[in-house]
């Protein structure tokens, strides 16, 4: 029997995203998305301001806040479980207050610790991911060659990010961790932790896993040494759907959330599943 994860669909309010950067920058565009991600069988909307891919330079806060505000008002509005994809306090802050009810800080509360006394104040759920640096710099920190290698260095790192979120008044039944694929980590990487999340599991709570459309895949279906470009990636992202969805996930971060429900289907119909 297994237990089948949350889908958390994206919306990626960015000029410069790498799975669907621009394509949803005018708030009303990126608003009909979100209701479309409903439609398709979104348990969470995930929205974001800043592109985190490798080599991106941040926006301003204030060019964070015109982004991602009035999209999570008007979803929130809907009914709809909104997540804000945000490093930074101020925007968690404002998205908190527009109605969202998930913080998802990619960094962990690493890039701006006052994020964790904004969560612990506002009680909301908190998504902690594996983070090492900023986008600009973190291939220089994709280097894990200490004992138990990528695993153990995810699980020590996260553990201290625990360690931190509880210490700021974090409840322990707030806290999701994620091992954060592709951040900081070449793709050799993200397959040793894809086949190996049991030490994460380990920690005690709940995982959300985004792996969809990432260049690993890209990599993995390379002709003649060029990546398989990020729009054709939608069949390999809903491979690992239907085999992360055996694994006891809270939830899975995708960006073709009908494809994604369709493969959660067959797991449950092959498996015998209860809808979280
Ligand atoms: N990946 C991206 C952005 N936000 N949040 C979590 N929790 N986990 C992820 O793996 C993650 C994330 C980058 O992907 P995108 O550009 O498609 O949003």
């Amino acid at each position: 029997m297994t237990t089948t994860p949350l889908l958390m669909g994206v919306v990626n309010v960015t000029p410069d995203s790498f799975s669907d950067g621009g394509r949803w920058l005018e708030p009303d565009a990126a608003v009909a998305h979100g209701r479309d991600l409903l439609a398709d069988g979104a348990d969470i909307l995930d929205i974001g301001g800043e592109s985190t891919r490798p080599g991106a330079t941040r926006p301003l806060v204030e060019e964070e806040l015109g982004r991602v505000i009035p999209v999570i008002s008007a979803l929130a509005a809907d009914g709809a479980t909104v997540s804000v994809d945000t490093m930074r306090a101020e925007v968690a802050e404002a998205a908190i207050a527009a109605g969202a009810a998930i913080v998802n800080d990619v960094s962990g509360g690493l890039a701006d610790p006052r994020i964790l006394d904004v969560v612990a104040a506002k009680d909301v759920r908190y998504v902690a991911m594996h983070w090492r640096a900023h986008a600009e710099h973190m291939r220089d920190f994709a280097v894990y060659d200490g004992p138990g290698g990528v695993v153990a260095a995810v699980r020590t790192e996260l553990s201290r990010r625990v360690q931190a979120m509880l210490a700021a008044g974090i409840k322990r039944d707030r806290i999701v961790l994620d091992p954060g694929l592709g951040f900081a980590k070449r793709a050799e990487h993200n397959w040793e932790l894809l086949r190996d999340l049991r030490p994460l599991h380990d920690l005690g709570f709940p995982l959300l896993v985004g792996a969809s459309r990432k260049s690993f895949l890209g990599k993995l279906l390379a002709t003649g040494g060029t990546p398989r470009p990020v729009d054709e990636r939608e069949h390999a992202s809903t491979a690992l759907v239907a085999l992360l969805a055996q694994q006891g996930l809270w939830g899975l971060r995708v960006h073709d959330v009908r494809a994604a429900r369709d493969a959660l289907c067959v797991v449950e119909q092959m498996m015998g599943g209860d809808r979280k």
